[in-house]
């Protein structure tokens, strides 16, 4: 039983990290196409977009996925992304 819950919570775990992996470049390509519309944003918004963007891709890389989501969130949030 104990080695059931186990493998059941493991399985979860993982399939919670894969949806993460794919969520980052997901929100990644949605920044890049806000950006590549030439948003009506301040250069200091623009300037803050990019490095979020850039932040988000290096935690993805770096397996932080939770944190890329939400670094990748703000820069959406900026861009007024849905
Ligand atoms: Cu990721």
């Amino acid at each position: 039983m104990k080695l059931r819950t186990a493998v059941v919570a493991a399985s979860l775990a993982l399939a919670s990290a894969a949806a993460f992996a794919f969520h980052c470049p997901a929100d990644m390509k949605k920044i890049d196409e806000a950006l590549a519309k030439s948003p009506k944003l301040s250069a200091e918004q623009l300037a803050e977009v990019k490095k979020q963007r850039a932040d988000g891709e290096a935690l993805h890389k770096a397996g932080k996925h939770q944190e890329s989501v939400d670094t990748l969130a703000k820069a959406m949030k900026t861009l007024n992304i849905k």
